[in-house]
């Protein structure tokens, strides 16, 4: 992927970070493989109008994680995204990770992490470590769309103000990664009929439901794609469940 991203023109330094956060916490997992993704939709490149555009995706699975996906976007000369989520195996009580990164004109405009709940709330040992994460004080909180009754109280929906917020957002990213898998050692697996796993995997589906609810992810895909094939990569690539 790294030499795909040095024939390509510049992007956003901390979003290559974050980036090389996420790849780095996902190989330090156990058992981890890449999943099988059709080559159509893994690596999409297009020129429209002269505006460079490219979609780069991976998916892992690996012990704990029935699916994880990384994905780096160009869209046209000023858009830039990165987009992470993991998404547990049902059989262990173990939240979703989700983080999205935009960059507007070379500055990050959104900047969202958080660590889901998969039932009515997070499990208590992660709460009581939640609580212990020092949370920078950042200047400008975004306000969330109806549908982010799917995250956590401690999600963090920000537009950084300087370079600074940046790297203390990355360094947040870090914090919630290192409790998730501190979490992951620590949980025991249930059957895969059980009832726990079963409401897991319905927390799941409702969260994708309500993913696809943003439009303004639509809105762009729609404006380099087609709306067609902006729903198709929504159902199929960001919230398949
Ligand atoms: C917002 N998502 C956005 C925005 C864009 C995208 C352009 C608006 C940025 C802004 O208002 O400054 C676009 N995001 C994309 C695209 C992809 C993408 C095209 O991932 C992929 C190809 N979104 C997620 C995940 C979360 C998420 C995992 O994919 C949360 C964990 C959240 N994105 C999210 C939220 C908003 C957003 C809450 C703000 C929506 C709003 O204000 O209405």
């Amino acid at each position: 992927m790294e030499s795909v991203f040095c024939t390509q023109s510049k992007l956003n330094p901390h979003l290559l970070e974050a980036f090389e956060l996420f790849k780095n916490r996902i190989n330090s997992l156990t058992d981890v493989e890449p999943l099988y993704i059709d080559p159509k939709l893994s690596r999409i490149y297009s020129n429209i109008n002269k505006e460079e555009l490219f979609i780069i995706n991976e998916f892992y699975q690996a012990k704990g994680f029935r699916k994880i996906h990384l994905e780096v976007a160009k869209l046209g000369k000023s858009l830039q995204i990165l987009h992470c989520v993991f998404f547990p195996d049902p059989c262990y009580e173990l939240p979703i990770f989700g983080a999205d990164l935009v960059v507007s004109s070379n500055n990050i405009s959104a900047a969202i992490v958080d660590l889901s709940p998969v039932g009515k709330h997070l499990p208590d040992a992660l709460i009581s470590q939640m609580r212990s994460i020092k949370f920078p004080k950042f200047n400008e909180t975004r306000r969330l769309p109806e549908w982010g009754f799917i995250f956590s109280p401690y999600v963090c929906f920000i537009r950084p103000v300087d370079f600074l917020e940046e790297k203390l957002f990355l360094e947040l990213i870090d914090q919630y990664l290192s409790l998730l898998f501190s979490l992951l050692v620590s949980v025991s697996e249930d059957e895969i009929d059980s009832l726990d796993t079963m409401e897991r995997l319905n927390y799941q589906k409702r969260y994708c439901l309500n993913q696809k609810r943003n439009d303004k992810t639509r809105g762009i895909l729609s404006k380099f794609f087609d709306s067609s094939w902006a729903d198709e990569y929504i159902n199929k690539i960001l919230f398949e469940c």
